[in-house]
C-alpha cells in the first residue's frame, strides 16, 4: 500500500470514455480492482449527473467513486451522498439570465447550418449548455457537426459575439465536447471542485484530462498548483499513464 494518500481525479469524456460513449468494461474493472485499492478515485465532468452516470455505467458511480463532481463540481457527491450544489440563477439573477438566453436564441435564429434539431439551450444547475445544432441531434448529425464546426468555427464565432455583447456579466465560455459549449460564472470551471477536496487530507491529487490545452475545458485544473496534471489523448492512454503512476507509489 502506498504511504501517501493519493487521489486520482478523472475527466470523463475523452479521458475515461470516447466522447459521449460508455466506459469499456476493461477500464472500469481496472479502476475498481487495480487503482481503487491503492488510491482514492474521483470524477469531474462538464456534463450533468445523468450523462456522466450513463457514460460510467449507472447511478451506482456515486458508490464506486469516492467523489463525483458533475457540472465541474457545482454538484458534489462524497461516498455516495450529495453534499452540495450551486445554482446559476442564484448567481446571475433572473433578469440577466433571461436577457442572455433571449439573445442566444435570437443569435441562433440568424444562422443556417446543414441541419438543425432541438434543445438549443440546456439549463443545468451551475451552467448553461448551448448547442447551435441542438442537443437532440442523432450521433451521425453530431459527428458531422463537429467536422463542420472545425471548418466554419460556428461555436467560436458565437462565443466571440457573446463576449462582445455581454462584456460585464462575469461569464466564462468553454468548448468541451462535439456540438455545444458551456457557459458558467468565472471560476466555475473544473477547478471549482478542488475546494471540496482541500480538507480531505490528500498528499497528492493527480488529475487526468484530454482537453488540457488553453481554451480546452481541462486547462484551468490541469495547470492548477493543487494538482499534478496528466495530459492524455484517449482512454487507452489514461490506463497507460495510470499504470506508470501506480508503479511509482
Ligand atoms: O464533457 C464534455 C462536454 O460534453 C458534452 O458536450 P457535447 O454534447 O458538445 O459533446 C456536454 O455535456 C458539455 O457540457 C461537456 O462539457
Amino acid at each position: 500500500m502506498p504511504q501517501k494518500k493519493i487521489l486520482c481525479l478523472f475527466d470523463v469524456d475523452g479521458t475515461l470514455t470516447k466522447p459521449r460513449n460508455v466506459i469499456t468494461p476493461e477500464l472500469y474493472l481496472f479502476l475498481q480492482n487495480v487503482v481503487k485499492p491503492q488510491c482514492s478515485i474521483a470524477l469531474v465532468g462538464g456534463s450533468d449527473f445523468k450523462k456522466i452516470s450513463e457514460q460510467m455505467g449507472g447511478d451506482d458511480i456515486v458508490h464506486q467513486f469516492d467523489y463525483v463532481f458533475p457540472e465541474n463540481g457545482l454538484i458534489q457527491y462524497k461516498f455516495g451522498e450529495e453534499i452540495g450544489r450551486q445554482s446559476i440563477q442564484k448567481f446571475m439573477g433572473e433578469d440577466v439570465l433571461q436577457t442572455f438566453i433571449n439573445y442566444v436564441l435570437e443569435y441562433l435564429s440568424t444562422i443556417t447550418l446543414p441541419v438543425k434539431r432541438g434543445t438549443f439551450v440546456e439549463f443545468r444547475s451551475g451552467m448553461l449548455n448551448i448547442s447551435p445544432i441542438g442537443r437532440s441531434c442523432s450521433q451521425t448529425e453530431r459527428d458531422d457537426f463537429e467536422k463542420y464546426d472545425k471548418i466554419h468555427n460556428i461555436r467560436k464565432t458565437m462565443i466571440d459575439n457573446l463576449v462582445k455583447e455581454f462584456p460585464d456579466i462575469g461569464l466564462t465560455y468553454s468548448i468541451g465536447g462535439q456540438i455545444s459549449f458551456d457557459v458558467f460564472p468565472n471560476g466555475w470551471d473544473k477547478t471549482y471542485c478542488l475546494q471540496h477536496l482541500e480538507n480531505e487530507g490528500f498528499d497528492e491529487i493527480h488529475f487526468f484530462g484530454d482537453k488540457t490545452d488553453k481554451g480546452g475545458n481541462d486547462y484551468e485544473i490541469f495547470i492548477d498548483r493543487r494538482v499534478v496534471g496528466h495530459m492524455v489523448i484517449n482512454p487507452d492512454d489514461t490506463k497507460k499513464q495510470l499504470d506508470e503512476l501506480l508503479k511509482t507509489l
